[in-house]
């Protein structure tokens, strides 16, 4: 007898609900008494398109399992029919941090199994228009309302906490804001930690487009302000942490998708960039590609797709742009560098993809090249060194 979203019988309570409203309050059925047993919540939080869903948690105890096996709470960036949603899943007495959804939906669900049953948790949510808390592998931020003009007295700050190994790094895709010298009408702002005391690491404003950046830690604060007049296009960024980006520099080496072979998670935009020292050429294959479907209207990779550039930037030459379960052909860079984009849009994932490179040296051009690494590579044993000649 598990309750369904909506749904009760005698033998449970009835809990979850569609959310509409810009702000309100999730709790746990009977909280702050224990929760029942053999419960299934199901909550969903849909606020203005445009804006974001900020959750914030006042309460938190569930039964404690290590991988969370008993009662649990998970929380996804949309719906949560799509794993590739999936936020986190908590348990425990260590209350969930803050988060942001990077769109205007949310879901949070509730389990308790048969027995031992805490109070449970208590959470709020409410709408955002700019800023927020964001902690998945790789994000978006934009100003508010963009591309369309940003609005004026617009104050946002996103406060970016990725996982403690791994540090952030955020690259300007478009800019435009009003200019002056100093930027002191509209601007943004980046720290190198939580908060605006810690290190600046700059100001812009204007048409040029910033540097990209990268912290010192797994934190970083934007901080977007406009005056009382004169506005522009705004910006837009990403953010990279984590297995989401990787600068690649061994002579050969191995990487995938975000926790592949499992589903790759929805809307991230992620880089590795192999970077080999100078002579060096790059061979790159892909032994495993399962990806979204093209779109069958335009025949273009759409929704989710992974982007080869002949060097170090999206401004280099395309490669080629796959999805599905293409099978894209071996790759030769033209020179010591090839960057690989995954991009994934907000619903449907699968298991990603597997990459393998190896860097060859062009000893007497027109001759085959010399590979550098002594031990029998992947590729010499499967034959496929032939390929490699030039
Ligand atoms: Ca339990
Ligand atoms: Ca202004
Ligand atoms: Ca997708």
């Amino acid at each position: 007898q598990i309750c369904e979203l909506g749904k009760c019988n005698n033998l449970c309570v009835k809990c979850g609900g569609i959310l509409s409203a810009p702000s309100g309050n999730i709790s746990s059925p009977n909280f702050p008494s224990l929760y029942p047993y053999n419960t299934d919540c199901s909550w969903l939080i849909v606020v203005a398109e445009g804006s974001s869903v900020l959750l914030t948690f006042h309460y938190f105890d569930l039964e404690y399992h290590a991988n969370c096996a008993y009662d649990y709470i998970k929380i996804y960036n949309g719906i949560s029919e799509d794993e590739g949603n999936l936020l986190g899943t908590f348990c425990g007495d260590i209350s969930p941090p803050q988060f942001t959804s990077s769109w205007n939906v949310m879901s949070i669900i509730f389990h308790s199994d048969r027995h031992v049953a805490y109070r449970g948790f208590s959470v709020g949510y409410r709408k955002d228009m700019c800023g927020g808390v964001l902690t998945g592998l790789s994000g978006v931020i934009s100003s508010p309302g963009y591309p369309q003009e940003y609005s004026n007295n617009a104050d946002c700050s996103w406060a970016i906490h990725v996982s403690n190994t791994s540090v952030v790094t955020l690259a300007f895709l478009d800019f435009q804001l009003e200019n002056n010298e100093g930027c002191n009408f509209d601007f943004v702002a980046l720290f190198d930690g939580p908060t605006v005391t810690h290190r600046h690491l700059g100001k812009y404003c204007g048409a040029d487009k910033p540097p990209n950046i990268v912290t010192t830690s797994n934190q970083l604060l934007v901080v977007f302000k406009s005056d009382f007049n004169i506005g522009g296009r705004g910006f837009k960024a990403y953010y990279y942490s984590g297995e989401c980006q990787q600068v690649l520099s061994a002579v050969s080496g191995n990487f995938s998708s975000p926790h592949f072979p499992s589903v790759y998670p929805n809307n991230i935009n992620c880089h590795w960039s192999i970077t080999l020292a100078a002579g060096y050429r790059i061979k790159l294959f892909f032994p495993v590609m399962d990806m979204e479907d093209r779109n069958s209207l335009s025949d273009e990779c759409d929704y989710d797709s992974v982007a080869v550039y002949d060097g170090d930037s999206q401004t280099d030459t395309l490669l080629g742009r796959w999805c599905g379960r293409e099978h894209p052909p071996s790759l030769i860079s033209k020179a010591n560098k090839l960057l690989v984009v995954l991009s994934t849009d907000r619903n449907e994932a699968h298991r990603g993809f597997s990459a393998s490179y190896l860097g060859g040296k062009c000893s007497v051009c027109g001759h085959p090249i010399q590979f550098q690494n002594k031990r029998k590579s992947h590729l010499q044993s499967t034959g496929m060194l032939n390929l490699l000649i030039l």
